[in-house]
């Protein structure tokens, strides 16, 4: 008998074992009594796709103190730690071989180092407690799509979690064959207070090693760190997309509905808190997906597909009234974790939910009082800003009949948005798909947000939104990116947005709901049925057109004013955007394609020519004579 096949026999129980045995993969058995030896469990749950064991790890969550239950049927909450509430740059690393290099931006570690520190800290982390495993799908199972993700944690949170945003799949890994690859994922929580939460916040670690597609998470609970599949599995996605010629998004998927009862399929990618569930969510439309997007050419279209099956969405500010969708999800019965909200008298409260907040509660800091200051002093909010809710996308109203579609959706468009208050304008579209890839993706820039440990309110290139999850060297990924299309007839149009327009005061240009206009306007765009005003970063909407739409889309008057004010070409501050994108490029990336460099020139010399005919700021109706 092999080691693995002694080790699984000796540790897993009659029913379990046979459970395993049942999907015949040598990587998964091989992972698994790796994984045992490793971080010695007392138990090894073998979780299904049956009611049964899904019920169990939901109950588990809850017996082992990891959620809590809240008044509505089916509501829990989970906290994590005040040092673990975002994804963690600092310690995220790949693990990367003497003989290969990855990009400079990227952090790393010398892999046989960085192997040895967190197999360190794993070891003995189970000792006591239970190892679950899930067998999951990226993708809807059974596609071209598909990627079977396995996952091992002691977290029931993690666990719970995986059920409501993926597709569970035991079913289809056994179907799968015996060499076939699968992305592997090793968690534990670690060391747990007695809030079971991660204790030892000094040894959080997450480390890569894409070499044999295989994760490992230690001492931390946050979802962006130890949900295998989320961000863990995008960035050995990234890698395999390279490999086989298509790409893998950090974007959203919907379903637009235009004249004549068609629907069309846009996509679009933004950094954390920047607009993006908000446009995946818009009432009237459908939601196919929030996060991340696979393009693969099929029969010389590009079609899509959500990687994910639920969504562990931002809490902060949603609203019945401008959220009615996921308020609704939030209020009825139905299985909801909270993350990281205020729990007072069972019930969930968060940061801007335009209801009045209790004074006391537990958050993710312990027992809080409205009065709560922290060791330096500063107020306590209730919440943290970060706070999540996951849920399944199918108790959506609004989910798209398509999700599970083997073949994906036919898309219509992309778009990019960022939070830039000074220039661009808040919806253009590219001159072509690479001018759009280019102008829009390549040169995102953003003020950061909360969703970073770290880092809130800095301007930084955050190329196609993407960056932190890049495992490929960016020109590369420019450079797939750019060439994705080649070959494709009508490819899908590209589009760069931004709802974070200020004037000079600082006042924003824009109503959060205007984002519907813009998007029913490319929806538009992309089947020739309006114009568009060439101008030298991209074409933007005549008035006629946006007037139209605010009345059936927000039955509101859309003045003239408004329109030249958020529609003005401010040309001393777009080119200082380009310059900036210019300089990170030159500093950082040294393997850009030519063209990146050419098309940015290219719309400085506009931009200039521009200027000298009209002044630094160009009124939309100049350009449109
Ligand atoms: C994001 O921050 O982009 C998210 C949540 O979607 S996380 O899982 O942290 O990546
Ligand atoms: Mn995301």
């Amino acid at each position: 008998m092999s080691n693995t096949a002694k080790i699984l026999k000796e540790r897993l129980t009659k029913e379990n074992y046979s459970k395993l045995m049942a999907v015949n993969n040598t990587k998964i058995h091989d992972f698994v009594a790796d994984a045992i030896e490793l971080t010695n469990p007392d138990e090894v749950l073998v979780c299904t796709d049956s009611k049964k064991d899904v019920k169990r790890v939901r109950d588990m969550a809850i017996e082992a103190g990891e959620e809590g239950l809240l008044t509505t049927k089916g509501h829990t909450y989970h906290f994590d730690g005040p040092e673990d509430q975002g994804r963690d740059r600092e310690i995220t690393k790949y693990l990367v071989p003497k003989d290969q290099t990855l990009s400079k931006a990227l952090n790393q570690i010398e892999r046989e180092e960085g192997l040895k520190e967190i197999r360190g800290l794993l070891k003995d982390s189970m000792k006591g407690r239970t190892m679950i495993l899930r067998f999951l799908c990226l993708g809807p199972a059974g596609s071209v799509f598909s990627i079977p993700c396995f996952q091992a944690t002691d977290s029931w949170y993690v666990a719970h979690s995986e059920d409501l945003l993926y597709r569970s799949a035991y079913d289809y890994f056994c179907t799968i064959g015996k060499d076939e690859n699968v992305f592997c994922f090793l968690h534990s929580a670690g060391e747990l207070n007695e809030r079971k939460v991660s204790a030892d916040v000094e040894h959080k670690r997450v480390y890569m090693d894409y070499t044999k597609d295989t994760i490992y998470t230690v001492n931390s609970q946050y979802g962006g760190n130890t949900m295998g599949l989320k961000k863990l599995a995008l960035r050995l996605t990234i890698r395999k997309a390279d490999r086989e010629g298509w790409l893998a998004e950090h974007m959203f998927v919907s379903g637009v509905n235009g004249p004549g009862g068609r629907k069309t399929y846009l996509a679009g990618a933004f950094p954390s808190a920047c607009g993006k569930t908000s446009t995946a969510m818009l009432p009237g439309e459908t939601i196919l997906g929030d996060d991340i997007a696979y393009f693969r050419k099929i029969d010389g279209k590009v079609r899509t597909v959500n990687a994910e099956f639920g969504i562990f969405g931002i809490i902060q500010s949603v609203q019945e009234q401008s959220d009615p969708i996921i308020w609704d999800v939030l209020h009825k019965p139905g299985e909801v974790i909270f993350s990281n909200i205020l729990v007072s008298d069972k019930n969930p409260y968060w940061l801007d939910m335009g209801h009045e907040i209790p004074d006391t509660g537990i958050n993710f800091t312990g027992n809080w009082t409205k009065d709560k200051k922290d060791a330096k002093g500063n107020s306590v909010p209730c919440a943290h800003k970060n706070a999540r809710y996951t849920v399944t996308l199918k108790a959506l109203k609004n989910c798209d009949p398509e999700l599970n579609n083997p073949d994906g959706v036919l898309l219509g468009g992309i778009m990019y948005g960022g939070r830039d208050s000074k220039a661009s304008v808040p919806v253009q579209q590219s001159f072509n798909w690479a001018h759009g890839i280019i102008s829009y993706g390549a040169s995102l820039e953003t003020e950061t947000t909360f969703a970073i440990i770290g880092k809130e309110g800095v301007m930084e290139i955050n190329l196609m939104s993407i960056q932190d999850f890049l495992a490929i060297p960016f020109g590369k990924y420019i450079q797939n990116n750019i060439e994705f299309t080649k070959g494709i007839k009508n490819p899908p149009l590209v589009f760069g947005v931004n709802y974070f327009l200020r004037d000079k005061d600082g006042k924003f240009l824009n109503g959060v709901r205007d984002k519907h206009v813009w998007v029913k306007w490319m929806e538009l765009r992309v089947h020739n049925d309006v114009d568009a005003i060439k101008c030298p970063t991209g074409m933007i909407p005549y008035y006629d057109d946006l007037a139209k739409l605010f009345k059936q889309v927000l039955k509101k008057d859309y003045t003239k004013e408004d329109y030249v004010k958020q529609f003005t070409i401010r040309v001393p501050e777009t080119l200082a955007k380009i310059q900036r994108v210019e300089k990170y490029h030159k500093e950082n990336i040294h393997d850009n394609p030519a063209i990146f460099y050419e098309t940015l020139t290219k719309t400085q010399e506009l931009l200039n020519e521009a200027r000298s005919k009209y002044g630094d700021y160009i009124s939309p109706f100049d350009l449109a004579k």
